[in-house]
């Protein structure tokens, strides 16, 4: 990370007019602190020695940034984060600080002071069933991320146990699928890869397990972890929401197809009706399609956490 406070500030993707727009936007936004690094729908501040980490209210589909916010996503994936660094603190430390002390009042709700880390160059994904990217691999190889699997798995299948199956930090364009060897040499230490691949592992299987017993599969998700000042491995970034995992209603599972993403698909129904070609720009969301997905949202973190949206803000609100 460049930690400059001059940085430019880093964009996943956009021409130059549109990063200019974008970061206009995102300075203003909180004006006093310095922009360390812009992710497609995250900002990242500096605060002191520590870092803000805030999540925005805009929505990519198919990788690309809609120009509609959906309003209150970035407080939603801010609040399940939290759940979920409570919930896993015992399994793993992480890099969350206060969700209230020195988080301006702007931001509140929607940003984390979190403790700067020394990121491991790896991304950590665990897969509980066989969807996306892993499914695609499975069917050319057999295999995901150097691990063979059995034969004639199904679409969306579940796993016979979750696997890890690494990728790299690409700076631009997608990550790639690396198997255990090749980010065990990335990493540069063998029983450091270890370590993430248990600590991943044991942090989707808890959350896996009490997604389960309110009703959501939690289909794979993704990990980052660094280590803190004093050298303690830690897991940072935003854990278990659904921009870094999949969420699957149990309800409505059936093995053999693609599921409908929980909080994405109003958007991508509707957009697959307007003929949008799924190129930049994307289109601008109509009224009601923003509404039902912001709902989907919500839903999402009173199903998951069993407590009202409300009360996550009051907890954070200025007092
Ligand atoms: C860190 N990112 C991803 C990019 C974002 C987030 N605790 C930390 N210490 C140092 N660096 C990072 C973290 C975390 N988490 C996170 N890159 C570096 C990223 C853009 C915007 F909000």
């Amino acid at each position: 990370m460049d930690q400059r406070p001059t940085a430019r500030p880093r964009c996943g993707s956009g021409s130059e007019a549109s990063w200019r727009v974008a970061s206009l936007r995102r300075v203003t936004a909180l004006a006093d602190l310095p922009l360390l690094a812009s992710g497609k729908v995250r900002d990242m501040y500096e605060l002191g020695d520590r870092l803000l980490m805030v999540a925005s209210d805009r929505i990519s589909t198919y990788d690309v940034v809609h120009p509609t916010p959906i309003p209150d996503k970035g407080k939603v994936l801010t609040a399940l984060s939290v759940f979920w660094f409570e919930q896993t603190d015992a399994i793993v430390p992480n890099h969350l600080l206060s969700t209230t002390e020195d988080v301006p009042g702007e931001a509140r709700g929607r940003a984390l002071a979190v403790r700067r880390l020394e990121m491991l160059p790896v991304e950590c994904v665990v897969r509980g069933y066989l969807t996306g990217s892993g499914w695609k691999d499975y069917q050319s190889s057999g295999a995901v991320a150097g691990i063979t699997l059995p034969e004639g798995l199904r679409d969306s299948e579940q796993l016979p146990e979750p696997i890890f199956t690494p990728s790299t930090k690409a700076d631009v364009g997608h990550d790639e699928t690396i198997d255990f060897d090749r980010a065990a040499e990335i990493v540069g230490d063998r029983a450091v890869m270890d370590q993430l691949r248990d600590l991943s592992i044991a942090l989707y299987s808890h959350a896996a397990e009490h997604a389960a017993s309110r009703g959501v599969i939690l289909a794979d998700t993704k990990f980052e972890f660094g280590r803190d000042a004093d050298g303690v491995l830690r897991v940072g970034d935003e854990v278990l929401t659904p921009d870094s995992s999949r969420f699957w209603p149990a309800d409505t599972y059936e093995v053999g197809r693609p599921q409908p993403s929980f909080d994405k698909q109003y958007v991508r129904d509707w957009a697959a009706g307007t003929g949008w070609d799924k190129k930049p720009p994307a289109p601008a969301i109509p009224d009601d399609v923003v509404a039902g997905t912001r709902a989907r949202y919500v839903e999402a973190y009173e199903k998951i956490t069993g407590e009202a949206f409300d009360a996550w803000l009051a907890r954070v609100a200025v007092a």
